[in-house]
């Protein structure tokens, strides 16, 4: 599948929930959730590796992996952590996340490219789930 592109998010659920799981607290959440409510994602793809840039006000992040490779990166609240992506469906990558140092909750996320051309994003921590739906700008 195609991630390539520039992305505006078009709903979010849930993600005030899964910051709470981590353990944010309600200062930083309510921050980190009014600049999660527009973020800018720029995504360009070879093959089975992706480059994912996630603008914010407060936060840019920048991930490159390649499906099947394990890779570091930090979890939604900033801790680093070791990912390994997967396909799940063809179309479909899952990632699950170990923290480097420390305890927490169990987290992961998914991206996956929909038949409508939709990008839609899940974050997990525990059993609270965050889904957010892309569209190309
Ligand atoms: C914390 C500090 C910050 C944040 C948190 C804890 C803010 C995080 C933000 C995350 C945005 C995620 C997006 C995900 C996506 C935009 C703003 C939570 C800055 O300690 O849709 O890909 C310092």
């Amino acid at each position: 599948p195609d991630f390539a592109g520039t992305w505006e998010m078009k709903s979010s659920e849930n993600f005030e929930e899964l910051l709470k799981t981590l353990g944010v607290n309600v200062m930083l959440r309510k921050i980190a959730v009014k600049a999660a409510s527009k973020p800018l994602v720029e995504i360009t793809q070879d093959g089975e590796t992706l480059s994912i840039k996630t603008f914010t006000t407060v936060r840019t992040t920048h991930i490159t992996f390649t499906v099947g490779q394990e890779f570091n990166e930090s979890t939604v609240d900033g801790r680093p952590c070791t990912s390994f992506p997967r396909w799940e469906t063809d179309s479909k990558i899952s990632c699950d996340q170990t923290l480097q140092k420390g305890e927490g909750p169990k987290t992961s996320w998914t991206r996956e490219i929909t038949a409508e051309g939709k990008l839609i994003l899940t974050m997990r921590a525990d059993d609270v789930i965050c889904t957010r739906v892309y569209e190309r700008q």
